[in-house]
């Protein structure tokens, strides 16, 4: 595996820990529920950067501290006479952060340790799976406080759960509960709060153990395929394919399995 390129960064909102070839960013600001900040925003963005450069890490955990995930835009500083109109915030800092997720590589599992409301709810349906403490909850907040939904969340959460499940919560701005979120298939899991960072550290060590290279391609055909036709889906598969099959990654796990051993993927 080549050698990690992130050095320990200086974050002052979030932490940024990699271990085992899994980066866990870990949203720290827990006295105001993890709300995000321009600089919360902007380091963000720049530890996804450094996860993108860095072939060394497999995976991301995304997870809060404290006892909520992350409760949307800080409110009180979007109530700053500063603060940057609302849709050039969210242009600014919001959608890059979301369309850095998806760019990303590298899959992006949420350990979803408490409320995530708002841009907080957006962030965590960004993610490629999602893992869930018996505590935590999915809240819409946007139409409490007369917005919409924003940073992707009336993109994915229709995709997600069902049209008529994302019209109930998005319009209605109801808390979905951990429990109900599983029965939707938005949560993978749903575990006692102790047990979240292990059990999401396990789906990402699973995953870390996967050929990258192909992990990256499904991650990004998956997204692909919401806005094509079958056609070009069948297309989009063979092309990739083509691709994963040249691996040296495709030929150890073809040798693994008729060896009857565990493959050692390279990420070549
Ligand atoms: O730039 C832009 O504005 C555009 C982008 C917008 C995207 C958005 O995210 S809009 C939606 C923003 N978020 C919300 O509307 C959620 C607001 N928060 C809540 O509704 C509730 O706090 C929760 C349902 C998330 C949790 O409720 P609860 O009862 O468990 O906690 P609490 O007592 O309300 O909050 C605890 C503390 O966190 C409290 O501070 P205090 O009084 O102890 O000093 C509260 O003010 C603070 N807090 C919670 N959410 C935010 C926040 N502080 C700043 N911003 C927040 N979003």
């Amino acid at each position: 595996m080549p050698p990690s390129v992130a050095e320990p960064p200086a974050f002052g909102s979030l932490r940024f820990e990699v271990v085992d070839a899994i980066a866990t960013i870990t949203l720290d600001r827990p006295d105001a529920l993890n709300a995000l900040t321009v600089p919360m925003k902007t380091e963000l963005l720049r530890a996804l950067r450094l996860v993108a450069r860095d072939r060394a890490i497999r995976v991301v955990v995304l997870t809060g501290a404290g006892r909520a995930f992350c409760a949307g835009q800080d409110l009180r500083e979007r109530h700053e006479p500063d603060a940057a109109p609302l849709a050039t915030e969210l242009r600014d800092r919001f959608n890059p952060i979301i369309r850095a997720m998806r760019a990303l590589d590298q899959p992006i599992v949420a350990a979803v340790n408490g409320v995530a409301a708002g841009a907080g709810a957006s962030l965590a349906l960004a993610c490629d799976i999602r893992v869930a403490s018996s505590g935590a909850s999915f809240i819409l907040a946007f139409g409490g406080i007369g917005l919409v939904p924003d940073s992707g969340a009336s993109w994915f959460l229709p995709r997600l759960v069902g049209a008529s499940k994302a019209a109930e919560l998005a319009l209605l701005g109801d808390k979905l509960s951990a429990t109900e979120a599983e029965r939707f298939g938005l949560v993978m899991a749903v575990v006692g709060p102790e047990a979240l960072l292990g059990e999401a550290r396990a789906v990402a060590g699973r995953l870390a153990a996967m050929a990258p290279a192909a992990l990256a391609s499904t991650k990004h055909a998956l997204d692909r395929a919401w806005s094509v036709g079958l056609d070009r889906a069948l297309e989009d598969e063979a092309y990739r394919q083509g691709v994963a099959g040249a691996t040296r990654d495709h030929a150890e796990g073809m040798a693994a399995f008729l060896e009857k051993r565990p493959p050692r993927f390279t990420g070549e």
